[in-house]
């Protein structure tokens, strides 16, 4: 077993990483951007080494500082995590060359499935089922078509070099076939270097089915059964769990056989993935993928192993820890991924510091795998992810309830985030009943991302009743600092010689004002609402908390303020308002009118609209290439587009103007 590792990565995969070598008594070296300096691989890690500026290029996919950083720090052995340099055939290279061992496959065996076309013709080879289709040399458009005709449309046209969803054209009709062709080839060229396509049927509703393989190196193969990856969003997976729901034994079987089929045909080692498409009995294979995958650990929480244990084990050359018969599956676990993103602005990654983070760790049966702690910032360089959330129970209902009412019982405030999204989807009627596929979140929409429900009066008073609350704290500590702390001066308990204390709020959401005015002397409150007025009594504030009665109902919520801004986590789930200026400042947020800007440093792939053209609300205006998404900017209201100020190919910063909009008067 190695003495020492260097992780060569962040968040999350390098925490658990680092967990794991812990245990083995290994210890680890993390290495980190200028960004990242208090991150907590940083803190959790035995040394740590600064490699560079924030952006990925210049720090964790900077090969040779990571290798310079092992050599200089005694480690043995660098585990690349996945994503950054995790499948790079060149970096695994150099870090043989420098005499440290790759935790991970041969470079060759990332090369063999880095093609697809390569990849399909090894698997053809080994005898695992392909989608019906053409993935040869030639590449003359006639030859194509008669091959699109053979398969019979609709046909999916494919960028060989392509992946994760890149670069695909749906051709139902022979008549597209050209144009599409066209199309396809000209996005392989512009995103891969490479216009080679290959053209397959099309399965309108196939579900992501991968199987987990692990290798010795020596030839010696087994499989860790299923996962169903259905539930994506944009070729982002949400949700996985194992075992994949209605999978039978004997297609588990054939499945498991095929993808160690395939990794043996390549001699394989380390931790790998087979993904499948599947479409009612069918499965086909789709791509492997040579690194530990984000969702491995519903697959260590149903047989009980520990993946990145057997990663180490078998890099520093044992054995794999056991033969295929003595795996097991047992019960069923479901992982959420939970990303600082908007479902309501299309999933735009979000960024901000986590100033409340409360995840439900300690839960029995439950596993929180998380990169961040509260007061991180959440940033702009890498993926928003913030944790992953993972439930095991004997059965999967029951691991879909645990997961759903672990979310529920979980905050994050300072960073909009999917929370909500993914408890919703957990608790859709659809989803429990297993009906899953790829085409999941698109059909039902509507129903995982509802309209924001408006703050209503008992939020709005238990706002008013914190920030009254807050005043008073400040007041206290005012005197308590000043050399006479019984000045009636300091006083707001709202006493006054037969009178009341009239206290006038307004809270701002979105385009929403709403104004609450607060009576309150000796305890008692009279608040006047949106809706009508409400008593207040037996409120006890205190600096996280709110707690009143208001009305017949004894309510509390958690209140998270940041200046001006205020979190109320109370009855109405997580609700942000701002409290409005009384000297009239400019609201925090834009609002719908005014200025659009980029929601972090991006290049402009496309401009759907021009200089004076009137839009609908929700119109698609320029779309964004961020962090490997792409990013709708849509017209917030029915308006004007007055000024473009980017063409597609402009790199953008963060902030920048991108369109200036008139919304219509009184949308
Ligand atoms: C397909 C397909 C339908 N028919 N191939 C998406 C990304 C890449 N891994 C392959 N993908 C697909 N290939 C044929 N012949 C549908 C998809 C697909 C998909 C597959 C698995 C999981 C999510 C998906 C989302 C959209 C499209």
């Amino acid at each position: 077993m190695f003495r020492k590792i260097l992780i060569a990565n962040r968040g999350e995969i390098a925490c658990r990483v680092m967990r794991t070598a812990r245990r083995l008594g290994v210890r680890t070296v993390a290495v980190h951007s200028e960004a990242d300096a208090g991150a907590q691989h940083v803190l959790q890690a035995d040394e740590a080494v600064l490699i560079g500026p924030p952006p990925p290029r210049e720090s964790y996919l900077k090969g040779d500082a990571i290798i310079a950083a092992a050599l200089a720090s005694g480690a043995e052995a660098i585990h690349p995590g996945y994503g950054f340099l995790s499948e790079n055939a060149a970096f695994a290279e150099a870090v043989a060359e420098a005499g440290l061992i790759f935790i991970g496959p041969p470079a060759a065996a990332i090369r063999a499935m880095g093609s697809k076309s390569e990849a399909k013709a090894l698997m053809e080879k080994a005898g695992v089922p392909l989608v019906p289709g053409y993935h040869g040399a030639a590449q003359d458009e006639a030859l194509l078509a008669r091959e699109a005709a053979r398969i019979g449309y609709p046909v999916l046209i494919k960028a060989s070099a392509g992946g994760g969803g890149k670069g695909m054209r749906v051709v139902e009709t022979a008549a597209d076939f050209g144009a599409q062709l066209a199309g396809a080839r000209r996005e392989a060229k512009g995103a891969f270097g490479d216009d080679r396509v290959l053209v397959e049927k099309y399965l309108t509703r196939p579900r992501h089915i991968e199987v987990q393989v692990f290798g010795d190196g020596q030839g010696d193969c087994v499989y860790l059964f299923e996962r169903d990856c259905s539930l994506q969003r944009r070729h982002q997976k949400v949700i996985e769990e194992a075992p994949a729901p209605g999978m039978t034994a004997e297609r588990r079987r054939a499945m498991g056989e095929a993808a160690v089929a395939a990794a043996k045909a390549i001699g394989y080692q380390g931790a790998g993935t087979v993904e499948f498409i599947a479409e009612g009995e069918d499965f086909y294979f789709m791509e492997m993928n040579t690194r530990l995958q984000v969702e491995h650990p519903v697959t260590e929480l149903i047989t009980g192993q520990d993946l990145v244990e057997w990663q180490l084990l078998v890099a520093s050359g044992r054995p794999l820890p056991l033969k295929q018969e003595q795996l097991r599956i047992h019960g069923h676990a479901v992982e959420a991924r939970l990303y600082a993103e908007d479902p309501r602005k299309d999933f735009l990654p979000a960024t901000g510091r986590l100033l409340h983070l409360s995840l439900p760790e300690g839960l029995p049966d439950l596993r929180v795998d998380s990169g961040v702690v509260e007061g991180d910032e959440i940033s702009v360089h890498y993926d928003p992810m913030i944790a992953k959330v993972i439930a095991w129970d004997e059965e999967r209902r029951g691991a879909l309830a645990r997961l759903a009412a672990a979310l529920e019982g979980s905050a994050v405030v300072g960073s909009t985030t999917n929370l909500e999204f993914l408890a919703r989807l957990l608790r859709h009627p659809d989803f429990v009943a297993g009906a899953v596929d790829t085409g999941f979140i698109g059909r039902h929409r509507a129903a995982l991302v509802p309209p924001a429900a408006p703050a209503d009066d008992t939020t709005l008073a238990l706002a008013a009743l914190a920030v009254l609350g807050d005043r008073a704290a400040e007041a206290r500590a005012a005197a308590a600092r000043s050399g006479d702390p019984y000045s009636p001066w300091h006083s707001t308990d709202g006493w006054r010689l037969n009178l009341d204390t009239r206290v006038e709020l307004v809270f701002l959401e979105g385009e929403r004002r709403a104004p609450v005015t607060v009576r309150y002397g000796a305890g008692h409150y009279r608040l006047a609402l949106p809706g009508g007025s409400l008593t207040a009594s037996a409120v006890r504030p205190d600096a996280a908390r709110i707690e009143a009665t208001l009305g017949e109902r004894r309510l509390k919520a958690r209140v998270v303020r940041d200046g001006r801004l205020l979190w109320v986590l109370g009855p109405q789930g997580l609700v942000r308002l701002e409290l409005e200026d009384p000297h009239g400042g400019e609201a925090l947020d834009a609002g719908a009118g005014g200025r659009l800007v980029a929601p972090m440093p991006g290049k402009v792939i496309a401009v759907s609209v021009a200089e004076g053209q009137d839009v609908a609300k929700g119109a698609l205006l320029m779309i964004l290439e961020a962090m490997k998404m792409e990013h709708s900017i849509v017209a917030p209201a029915e308006g004007r587009v007055t000024a473009v100020r980017y063409a597609p190919g402009d790199l953008v910063k963060e902030g920048a103007e991108l369109i200036s909009f008139e919304a219509k008067e009184g949308k």
